[in-house]
């Protein structure tokens, strides 16, 4: 704690000198300060990039394939002391438009990607949906709204005090299982964002700020969504400042290494030139602030992981793309489920297909009007296919007795068809 201090004072000071400066996001100082606080949470960090980049460009047969799409499970917790504060779902919907277009590369903007980048960048294959269920197996808009208690400095990134009831804040949902997504004013001494990468550390001492309990995302309000209400500043109003923290979530780094106005680091990929500094919330095409090699690129400040204005923020590369898919199919496995893409169209699924009882403790019913014979497969979270079967229109008996309780998704293919279900075994 008394280290907590010291960097808020430094803080507090560097803040009263350029009152109107916003930090962009707050995860490298926050990893610092952990790695005062618990020494070797850094290695154990980059461990685990490590490993995701063997992982990503490795032949290991679990290596998700192109056609293998990610759904992200999430869950948004507002947190409000004013009204104002207490944002429509449309906003936070809106949110989950933004974080589609970008991690699917369907913005826009892509146009605006610069051509000697054009062959790096790429559709991360990673969608985002608000959670359907809540932990206790009821219905939810996969959005909390609380009223905040966290005291008179507000809810803030050096005590992370919005992640807990205890503190003011709201208790995670079990970040093993949704992505959880705080949004509350945190903009003390102006950061708007932060996350911790995975470290696979659910055993560490409560509060540490690496357990499980703190694993997530923080937005301030005021980033939130490309048609905020109240936004803090233009610069930063096409909502990827979650689209930026996601990215840290899921593993990634600044784009600059962290630099301080040199070029000795990097953040550990080969495809994102190195740059001395981030660009703040500019629209900077002219920079070339470090030499690389074979080719000497200009800073790649369409980088959704530097600092640019939102507005000329639009894609991310191959390899970071690599990390973060790599990421969810180990330390994120949890908060996904898995789609292997046919190319087929979706089912009308609420009207033809049916799974009760759900919650089920293993056998269940599988009821559709399709016309035609049925492919059944059902996965696990971690889109392992754990039965597979074929079935007839009409109702089926499924029967998920041998395996864990837990989330299942049921894929009925029938002829050029496809729907998704969702199912909970509960025992
Ligand atoms: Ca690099
Ligand atoms: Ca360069
Ligand atoms: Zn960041």
């Amino acid at each position: 704690m008394h280290k907590i201090t010291l960097l808020f004072v430094a803080i507090f000071f560097a803040g009263f000198s350029n009152a109107q400066q916003l930090n962009r996001c707050f995860t490298h100082e926050l990893m610092l300060e952990k790695e005062k606080q618990h020494p070797g949470y850094t290695q154990r960090v980059d461990a685990i990039f490590n490993a995701a980049k063997q992982y990503a460009t490795g032949k290991s047969a679990h290596r998700s394939t192109a056609d293998t799409v990610y759904h992200i499970r999430c869950v948004f917790h507002v947190l409000y002391t004013t009204p104002a504060e207490n944002i429509d779902d449309s906003v936070i919907r809106n949110q989950i438009e933004v974080l589609n277009r970008d991690y699917r590369r369907r913005n826009a903007d892509t146009m605006d990607t610069r051509p000697e980048f054009i062959d790096r960048a790429g559709d991360a294959r990673i969608e985002f949906y608000l959670a359907d269920t809540d932990p206790d197996g009821n219905p939810t808009t996969g959005i909390t709204h609380t009223v905040g208690n966290p005291g008179f400095l507000g809810f803030n990134a050096f005590t992370d005090n919005a992640k807990a009831a205890a503190t003011g804040g709201k208790d995670p949902w079990p970040t093993d299982q949704y992505l959880n997504i705080w949004v509350c004013n945190i903009s003390l001494f102006g950061v708007l964002g932060y996350a911790f990468p995975p470290d696979n550390a659910p055993n560490w001492p409560a509060n540490s700020g690496a357990d499980s309990s703190k694993q997530g995302v923080v937005l301030d309000t005021r980033v939130v969504g490309d048609n905020n209400p109240n936004p803090i500043d233009s610069t930063v109003s096409g909502g990827r400042s979650a689209v930026h923290e996601v990215g840290h979530y899921l593993g990634l780094r600044h784009i600059w290494g962290d630099n301080n106005g040199t070029c000795a680091n990097d953040d550990g990929l080969d495809d994102t030139p190195k740059a001395s500094d981030a660009h703040q919330q500019t629209c900077d095409k002219s920079s070339n602030t470090c030499v690389d090699s074979p080719v000497d690129d200009p800073d790649m400040s369409e980088n959704y992981m530097d600092y640019s204005d939102d507005r000329c923020l639009n894609m991310f590369t191959q390899q970071q793309i690599g990390i973060m898919r790599a990421m969810l199919a180990t330390s994120r496995a949890g908060i996904t489920w898995v789609e292997v893409v046919t190319g087929l169209d979706d089912l009308n699924t609420a009207s033809t297909i049916d799974l009760f009882p759900n919650p089920t403790k293993g056998k269940f019913t599988l009821r559709t009007t399709a016309n035609d014979k049925m492919n059944v497969l059902v996965m696990n979270t971690v889109g392992q296919t754990v039965l597979s079967t074929s079935s007839e229109s009409g109702s089926n008996t499924l029967d998920l007795s041998s395996q864990p309780s837990g989330i299942y998704y049921v894929k009925v293919t029938s002829g050029n068809e496809s729907a998704v279900k969702r199912i909970e075994v509960i025992r």
